[in-house]
């Protein structure tokens, strides 16, 4: 008999709901909607190379990229269960052009939160079987209650988030969240259909050896980032450091989080903001890295205090361990110096 001594993902979030003030447990089950979508999508994307759903929908998303059939399945899935068990008021997806309203059913009630999620992040990886992962961020609405939502709702500062987290659909499954009092890791034992803790307060080590970027930009990114990859690449000390890009936000951060890394996706001269998405991508990611201790900006500013303007925005991101991002920063600010 293996040691199932581990608490479970649904005991946690309820022994947790106390860490907030007059909790009503809403969150509880909005956490929980979101560990049953995990599970379906997790059963979608294991038996994806025999079950013809893998490669192009034969649709672009609103940022003119090509949807992969397991992106619109995922969104899907996520859709239904967050809005079925009327745990939320209002969703952004990556996958949706505009948020969605939920409607409460007749007797139904009307939650207060919002989620912005990526459904599928990384999924140019999935025809490969490479790591994909979902992820979610959660905030309080800020229209009045019983009003229909509003676009401001969406727009809110990484600050204001009240739970964030991502599911990595790796060698082994794992939802890691936070809900602003460190960050857990859980595990998926799929024989079970149950996630336990496995990881505890996770904590970004503050320095690494591992920097991830997609080096195949190198002539587009700006001064300080090349002069950042080449301290990197530098041998002195403990460098140079390892390159590891596995092209799947969520799987490169998890490994950068246990081992200690950064993740840099930078502006390029073609994308001045970069690739990645702020609301959906960047700052849920920033509060699970600022929440174990890492540091997340755009290379400037910290990421959680950009105030956005539009759902699907761009930013660019440096992500990590603090010292790390610190340096990262240093050598951006001093190649801006020398243009000045
Ligand atoms: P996606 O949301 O369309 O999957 O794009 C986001 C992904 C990230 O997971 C990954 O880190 C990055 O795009 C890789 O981009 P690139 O192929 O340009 O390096
Ligand atoms: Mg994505």
């Amino acid at each position: 008999m293996e040691d199932y001594n581990l608490q479970t993902l649904g005991e946690f979030t309820i022994e947790k709901q106390n860490d907030f003030k007059y909790t009503s447990g809403e969150l509880s089950r909005l956490l929980s909607a979101i560990k049953l979508a995990s599970k379906m999508v997790n059963r979608e994307v294991n038996k994806a190379g025999i079950a013809n759903i893998t490669g192009h929908a034969g649709k672009t998303n609103i940022q003119g990229e090509d949807q992969q059939k397991l992106d619109i399945l995922a969104h899907n899935i996520f859709i239904e269960a967050l809005s079925q068990r009327e745990v939320v008021c209002g969703i952004a997806s990556e996958e949706s052009d505009d948020f969605i309203e939920i409607q409460p059913s007749k007797n139904g009630h009307l939650s207060k939160y919002i989620v912005l999620i990526d459904p599928l992040d990384g999924s140019s990886n999935i025809d490969v079987n490479v790591s994909v992962g979902t992820i979610f961020s959660i905030y309080r609405r800020i229209s009045p209650p019983g009003s229909p939502v509003k676009i401001q709702d969406f727009l809110q500062k990484g600050i204001c988030q009240v739970a964030a987290g991502y599911v990595v659909y790796g060698s082994s499954t794992m939802l890691v969240y936070t809900t602003g009092h460190g960050v857990n890791g859980f595990t998926l034992d799929p024989s079970l259909g149950t996630y336990y803790l496995s990881h505890p307060n996770i904590t970004f080590p503050k320095t690494g050896k591992i920097y991830s970027i997609n080096e195949g930009n190198y002539i587009k990114f700006p001064q300080g980032v090349k002069d950042y990859i080449k301290h990197c690449q530098k041998e002195e000390e403990d460098r140079p450091y390892t390159s590891r890009y596995i092209g799947s936000l969520v799987s490169d951060f998890h490994r950068n989080m246990i081992k200690g890394g950064i993740y840099i996706y930078p502006s390029t001269s073609q994308s001045p903001n970069g690739k990645l998405r702020l609301l959906y991508e960047c700052n849920p990611m920033a509060f699970l890295a600022e929440q174990a201790g890492g540091k997340c900006s755009d290379g400037e500013k910290r990421i959680m205090e950009i105030t956005p303007s539009a759902l699907h925005q761009r930013v660019p991101f440096f992500c990590g361990s603090y010292s790390m991002v610190k340096k990262a920063e240093q050598f951006i600010r001093e190649a801006q110096r020398q243009i000045l």
